[in-house]
């Protein structure tokens, strides 16, 4: 299945939105702009299907963890799990060789936003971990942990990394789901449906036949992307222009 003969059902529409890492400036203007979308353009059945990637690098993790959230109580926006937000929870739950490397990939930066300081705990993993447990709400623990791998709707898979070629889209790895590059990116041939993903920064929207990356590095550029899906046709929104 590729771009161009890969359909919605009649009536539903979907717009897919790439790596959010902290914009929550950003995830606001597009949410406004996909209001205003359906508004000029009515359509039966609308989703929001977030990516991923909601926290680390930019300002507002928590901000973007708290307008998410809120948004917990509307079926029609599912939010996917990113390899960032994944290590969030094992850092604030149970830390291990691997939390220095979230803290390295902006990870100091969510920390920042929940008031957790490196001058506090002078890099001291365990401390900074512990320090987040009791300063994390719960509500943000509990949506971490039920973010789900992956979700579809007629002829396209939705998936923060992407998925491994010749392994069924049902029978994917987690790990691959939310870290996999180079064999997913390199595969020119058909994954069974169009992948939308991010989690691979570009400077712009990258569109191949087989896949669609929305990650357009918003925390450092502003631009956060949206692809809308509908019938056989595919657009894009963006932030920042
Ligand atoms: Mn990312």
């Amino acid at each position: 299945m590729f771009l161009g003969m890969a359909t919605l059902p009649a009536g539903s529409r979907i717009y897919a939105i790439g790596d959010v890492h902290g914009r929550l400036d950003c995830l606001e203007r597009l949410f406004t702009d996909i209001q205003s979308d359906i508004q000029a353009r009515p359509v039966s059945s609308s989703k929001t299907v977030m990516l991923g990637d909601y926290v680390d690098r930019g300002p507002d993790s928590r901000g973007v963890l708290d307008f998410l959230i809120a948004q917990s109580d509307n079926p029609d926006v599912i939010c996917l799990r990113g390899n960032h937000d994944d290590r969030l929870l094992e850092f604030v739950e149970a830390p291990d060789e691997f939390s220095e490397g979230f803290l390295r990939y902006g990870g100091w930066e969510t920390l920042a936003s929940y008031g957790v300081t490196a001058s506090l705990f002078r890099r001291n993993v365990a401390n900074l971990s512990r320090s987040m447990a009791k300063r994390m709400p719960g509500s943000h623990k509990k949506f971490l942990s039920r973010l789900p791998l992956f979700y579809e709707e007629g002829d396209y898979f939705f998936c923060h990394a992407g998925v491994r070629p010749g392994v069924a889209l049902h029978n994917q790895e987690k790990h691959d789901l939310m870290w996999i590059r180079g064999e997913f990116l390199g595969f020119e041939g058909s994954f069974g449906k169009v992948v939308v993903h991010g989690h691979t920064p570009g400077i712009q929207v990258e569109v191949v036949p087989n896949r669609i990356n929305l990650d357009t590095m918003a925390f450092e550029t502003g631009r956060l992307s949206c692809a809308i899906l509908e019938g056989d046709s595919y657009n894009f929104m963006q932030t920042g222009l």
